[in-house]
């Protein structure tokens, strides 16, 4: 497992600063529970946890992935749905040095191959079901294709595979390096596949240390994790970690939905919950007509996609709490309006960077810095923010600058006092409801398709989505397919559902004035304002 490297007088600089404390995942949750054994730290439909209960149960299945001859450094894929086991399943994994690669629940076989080949994954976590999926035929199909995958650990109903439950601890757990990259995050990917983001131990808990400090996290702090965890949002913006470093309450919801949201905030006493912008828009219009008490809801977070100024100025008046703009990646650089902002700053800007070491550049398109104001593109380094993804020199080339910073592909601007305003995207992913989706990955698998002579994926603006994928088609010549047999041909392929095009458009040609080989990333332009000026 290569080590994620920052330059040594960044890293001593990170580490005197007191941001790099030399704390392991496993470390500050065996804190928590020596501090306050007894206090609720994980609740989902059937359990309650404290903080007692999930190191023991994280110390049970740490041993019993040592048994089965997992050795530290390993990596696991973990593909578990917002459900307490989560919990131990992830810990377990920290415990033992072994190094979880977490996959959305969304994910289906083609995401998870690509996963477990560039990871080397040894196993997978899984749950038996959620929401009406299995997940069990899924991790065969991967396990078939991935022979390295030597096993499949349920939590549930195993079937032929082996019981989370049956895990137990063994001899004492390995010495854990803080220093070491201690998962592997998905990235949102905006060419080609998803690359794998390697997080260390030090410089991931200073993320959500310092996030759970802005959101105003304590011991009575009661999270609602609302999306899906594997997400760093609702995982570290301050997330589950965050309130779990605080010694709050976690609340695993199974779905976003409203009303599943307003019952547990209503029953656990919610204090605080992350949204994108699409649910947000849902929760404010069934809160005027909700039986459920949320008055306990202090803070709501919204991001991962852009929250028009509109609609963040009915956030107070409609749920009767502080709205937090969040603008985040899952490569490091989070930034958050403060609690305590001006309700201007709250509704107009995504915040500010976390770190006063998170350095921000704003460059025009030939690399110099734009004048203070104007918007350009943006790049970051800092104590939290990756230097390179996982085992892929080519993006790295193209992600990264010599000097080490991120090219995050967001244009943005920036008002005084640091506060960002993000105006949209120079790269060709689509945010749809907060889900980046590739084209590239997309025009990839249409183009799979016999009937498929050529095809370019675009984003088109969604009032309920932010953007929703419009695919833009030539049939091969002496066929004639149709939008639906695509669409379920995408299905068939087994990719994540909200990657299959909301819309597809079959055209005679892509209409061009260039000569010779056209950029896709030009076609792409064309198609969208030509697609805007015609439903204008
Ligand atoms: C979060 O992380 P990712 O990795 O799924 O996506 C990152 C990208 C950003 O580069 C930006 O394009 C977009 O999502 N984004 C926003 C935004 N928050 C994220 N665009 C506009 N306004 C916002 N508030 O999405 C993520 C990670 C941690 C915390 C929050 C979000």
């Amino acid at each position: 497992m290569p080590k994620q490297i920052w330059p040594d007088d960044l890293a001593a600089r990170y580490r005197a600063k007191g941001y790099w404390r030399g704390e392991a995942f496993g470390d500050f949750l065996r804190a928590r529970a020596a501090d306050h054994p007894d206090r609720l730290a994980v609740v989902d439909a059937e359990n309650r946890w404290t903080y007692a209960d999930l190191l023991a149960r994280a110390e049970s299945a740490a041993g019993g992935y040592l048994a089965l001859g997992l050795q530290p450094g390993d990596r696991v894929i973990v593909q578990i749905p917002n459900i307490a086991a989560f919990f131990p399943a992830v810990f377990g994994l920290f415990l033992a040095g072994l190094v979880p690669v977490y996959a959305l629940p969304a994910h289906r076989q083609t995401e998870l191959i690509h996963f477990a080949r560039r990871s080397g994954a040894k196993a997978m976590v899984i749950a038996d079901r959620h929401e009406g999926f299995d997940y069990r035929p899924l991790a065969d199909l991967v396990r078939a294709e991935v022979p390295a995958i030597a096993h499949v650990i349920v939590i549930g109903d195993a079937g032929d595979h082996i019981p989370f439950d049956s895990l137990r601890p063994g001899p004492a757990l390995p010495a854990v390096d803080p220093s070491a990259v201690a998962f592997l995050q998905i990235s949102g990917g905006s060419t080609g596949l998803s690359k794998l983001i390697p997080r260390t131990h030090d410089d991931y808990i200073y993320s959500f240390r310092e996030s759970a400090r802005i959101c105003g996290l304590t011991g009575d702090s009661v999270y609602l994790a609302a999306l899906p965890v594997a997400h760093n949002f609702p995982m570290s913006s301050p997330g589950v970690f965050g309130a779990l470093y605080a010694g709050a309450r976690v609340v695993m919801a199974p779905n976003p939905a409203a009303e599943t949201a307003f019952s547990l905030i209503a029953r656990e006493g919610v204090t605080i919950t992350g949204v994108v912008p699409p649910l947000a828009l849902l929760w404010m219009q069934a809160a005027a007509k909700t039986p459920h008490d949320l008055s306990t809801l202090q803070v709501l977070q919204v991001g991962g996609a852009k929250f028009i100024p509109e609609a963040a100025a009915r956030v107070r008046p409609t749920l009767g709490c502080t709205l937090q703009q969040v603008f985040g990646m899952a490569e490091g650089l989070v930034n958050y309006t403060r609690l305590d902002d001006p309700e201007e700053i709250i509704v107009t800007t995504q915040g500010r960077p976390i770190s006063p070491d998170d350095e921000v550049l704003i460059l025009d398109d030939t690399g110099d810095p734009v004048p203070e104001g104007e918007p350009g593109h943006l790049l970051t380094r800092g104590p939290y923010t990756i230097r390179a993804y996982h085992d892929d020199p080519s993006a790295n080339a193209r992600s990264f600058t010599p000097d080490g910073f991120y090219r995050t592909g967001d244009i943005v601007k920036r008002l005084p006092g640091g506060y960002l305003v993000v105006q949209g995207r120079a790269g060709d992913h689509i945010n749809r409801a907060g889900e980046k989706i590739s084209a590239e990955e997309i025009e990839d698998h249409l183009l799979a398709h016999p009937a498929v002579f050529d095809a370019a994926v675009v984003s088109i603006p969604d009032e309920f989505l932010g953007e929703r994928t419009c695919a833009f088609v030539i049939a091969a010549e002496g066929t004639s397919p149709r939008a639906p047999e695509l669409k379920a041909f995408m299905r068939g392929r087994g990719v994540a559902d909200f990657k299959v095009p909301d819309q597809i458009v079959f055209v005679p040609e892509f209409q061009t004035t260039a000569v010779g080989k056209i950029s896709r990333n030009g076609l792409r332009a064309e198609l969208r304002s030509r697609y805007l000026k015609e439903t204008a």
